[in-house]
């Protein structure tokens, strides 16, 4: 087994501070929490930035300014923008995060419910998406809300618009999604191609169970306040460093190691250094 790779998804689009006052929304507030994650076993940063309301925003501006900072306190982290942004967003929005000149970026690969609203991925917006990323030779995440993502994401490897290692996350638990069970986790990873690589996000309550299944079975780890606020049942995570070191935890229990940003990257198929 590889050694454990763990991305924190510090903020997201959708938890307010009505949900939780620990969530980060300024630039200061998000480099600050990703920090902290990054000491305490992140390798990768799952990022998405706040307008000066505090709104979700793809600004590139916005994302240029973070990507500096974290850059800066955390050198070798892995920056993985995300394309997603938030479900009323268009396509040609979402997209400016690329701008920010960041390691990897998020490909969501198919439409899904999400909640009462939908988040909308029609297949020419992903191959559009892919495109600019290949272009810009910026690594994408493939998304996959759902089974059907698999067999999208694969049609852009057979198109050619993604090229060299695969790297999958399992976003699992949104309502309108997959549901977060060690059964759909295997069905899911039984339909990855050889060689490719798989982390898991379970959203809510089902974090920390989908995160010790995917340690258990070689796979690697999301959390963070974007997909869940709480530390245990009912008790708030009062930092994103706390759910990293909840992971960390675990995975000292069941005898995984932690990758470093530089083993990250290594497993990963990313160049050595941020750039
Ligand atoms: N906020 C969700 C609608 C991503 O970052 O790529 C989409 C999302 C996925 O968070
Ligand atoms: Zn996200």
């Amino acid at each position: 087994m590889d050694k454990l790779i763990i991305t924190v998804a510090v903020c997201g689009a959708e938890v307010t501070r009505n949900d939780t006052p620990y969530i980060p929304l300024t630039p200061e507030e998000i480099t600050s929490q990703t920090y902290e994650a990054y000491q305490a076993g992140a390798s990768i940063v799952h990022l998405h930035v706040r307008d000066d309301e505090g709104k979700p925003t793809q600004n590139a501006e916005i994302f240029k300014k973070v990507v500096k900072m974290i850059r800066e306190r955390c050198p070798d982290m892995i920056i993985q923008v995300s394309t997603g942004g938030a479900v009323w967003m268009s396509a040609q929005e979402r997209l400016q995060s690329l701008e920010s000149n960041p390691d990897m970026a998020t490909l969501t690969t198919g439409t899904v419910n999400f909640g009462n609203d939908v988040f909308m991925n029609s297949m020419p917006m992903i191959e559009k998406f892919a495109m600019i990323m290949k272009e810009k030779g910026i690594m994408p995440e493939f998304e996959c809300f759902d089974m059907g993502h698999i067999a999208n994401a694969m049609q852009l490897v057979k198109k050619g618009l993604v090229q060299g290692h695969l790297h999958f996350d399992f976003v699992m638990g949104v309502p309108g999604g997959i549901a977060a069970n060690a059964r759909n986790l295997v069905t899911m990873v039984d339909s990855l191609p050889d060689g490719a690589t798989w982390s898991v996000a379970g959203i809510g309550r089902n974090e920390f169970t989908m995160a010790a299944i995917a340690i258990a079975m070689g796979g690697n780890v999301r959390v963070g306040l974007e997909d869940n606020i709480y530390i245990s049942k009912g008790i708030l995570a009062r930092s994103n460093a706390e759910l990293v070191e909840k992971v960390v935890r675990i995975a000292k229990e069941l005898g995984r190691p932690v990758a470093t940003c530089q083993e990250a990257r290594q497993i990963l198929g990313l160049r050595g250094n941020a750039r």
